[in-house]
């Protein structure tokens, strides 16, 4: 970036926002109906920005959950941010970095920076994280049904879309008969499977079984806390895997890579800490050849074009986990995202992320607010 602008932050809006989803999602720790997140916006003198925190409603995902995160950027977060001299987003961490954990709240507030501070410069998102590409390949991530023959339905329907790769949902009891099915029926679709942690080692015999079924990757299978016993899994695969949940900074995904425990990355900027460590993170991969892909958390349009723009960087190589606004919501929070035929979405161009919540949607959609000032 040529001009480096500086803003100064007068206030930190915090918007509790619901949005009813097209269909249930059910993963391993059970179903969402609705779409809850934080939208922060970040309120300069000249300039605002928008970020969104992907904290769950219930701390299954990670530690973290929704009231956690309202609290946590209440009291510590956004104050400490007002408080100081964040001129650039690069300041966030620094100013935040007392707090521990808290990565989403702090994602958040961060993202909400770099947005308005990039909207200054002009600069869209992509281009400051030195995008490579204006289209990317899109994924879905498919939620595990009742039955082989509902799950086969939904993914025949997102195949006839464009997705260029299907993401399975498993949990104990709904794994190796529905995959070996699916892949069955769609010998050749490129397909992955997500655990989210559900399993133990004492269930190497399930993936040994799965590796048969030429899975692009079999996601976070074991324990978040776990490094060492993905290594002496992944030693007994030959499908990669992928890890998510066990990787929450830079230097976790490079502990991951030198112990063997992964052969692939999803990046998610909010479980890093920010859209500024998760550059951090594809960095260290690319720099050790290992493939990386953006994933998702269900966000709304203001989290996806976040999503959209990181996955321009040159090491995302694979398809992700960013789809199309239809395929979450019947209505989404900003201009809907499109999928063309091709199984691509449009990276935004224009300066920041490029898109802002539509006003009337907003105000529908808010379930509480709070406006922090210094
Ligand atoms: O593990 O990737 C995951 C959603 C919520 C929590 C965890 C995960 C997911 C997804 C959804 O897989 C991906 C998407 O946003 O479409
Ligand atoms: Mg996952």
């Amino acid at each position: 970036m040529s001009e480096v602008p500086e803003i100064s932050l007068r206030a930190v809006e915090l918007r509790e926002v619901a949005l009813p989803l097209v269909r249930p999602f059910r993963t391993s720790f059970g179903e969402e109906r609705e779409k809850r997140a934080i939208l922060v916006r970040a309120i300069g003198d000249d300039v605002e920005g928008w970020g969104e925190c992907v904290a769950s409603e219930e701390p299954r995902y990670s530690e973290e959950w929704l009231d956690g995160a309202w609290m946590a950027l209440e009291r510590w977060i956004a104050p400490s941010v007002l408080g100081g001299e964040v001129k650039r987003p690069g300041h966030v961490v620094e100013r935040v970095r007392w707090i521990r954990g808290h990565r989403m709240a702090k994602a958040a507030i961060e993202a909400a920076v770099l947005d308005g501070w990039l909207r200054k410069a002009g600069v869209s998102l992509s281009d400051h994280l030195s995008g490579v590409r204006d289209r990317i390949a899109c994924g879905v991530s498919v939620g595990i049904a009742p039955t082989v023959e509902e799950m086969l339905e939904e993914i025949r329907g997102y195949l006839a879309k464009g997705y260029r790769r299907i993401k399975m949902k498993i949990e104990p009891g709904r794994d190796l008969g529905v995959v070996r099915a699916v892949r069955g029926a769609l010998p050749d679709t490129p397909l992955s499977v997500d655990a989210n942690g559900a399993y133990t080692p004492a269930d190497t015999p399930l993936f040994e079984a799965l590796d048969e079924l030429e899975l692009m990757m079999i996601e976070q299978p074991l324990d978040v806390e776990d490094l060492m016993d993905h290594a002496g899994l992944q030693a007994r695969l030959n499908t990669p895997i992928c890890l998510d949940e066990s990787i929450r900074s830079a230097s976790d995904a490079l502990a991951a890579i030198r112990l063997g425990a992964c052969r692939i990355i999803n990046i998610k900027p909010g479980r890093v800490g920010g859209i500024l460590e998760a550059k951090r993170v594809h960095d260290v991969a690319l720099g050790s050849n290992v493939p990386v892909w953006i994933g998702g958390m269900l966000e709304t349009g203001v989290g996806r074009a976040a999503n959209l723009a990181l996955a321009a960087m040159p090491g995302v190589t694979l398809p992700g986990d960013t789809s199309a606004s239809d395929r979450y919501f019947s209505e989404d929070l900003t201009e809907p995202f499109v999928l063309s035929a091709d199984g691509t979405m449009a990276v935004p161009v224009g300066p920041g992320i490029g898109v802002e919540p539509l006003q009337g949607r907003l105000e529908a959609c808010t379930v509480r607010a709070s406006l922090i000032k210094p």
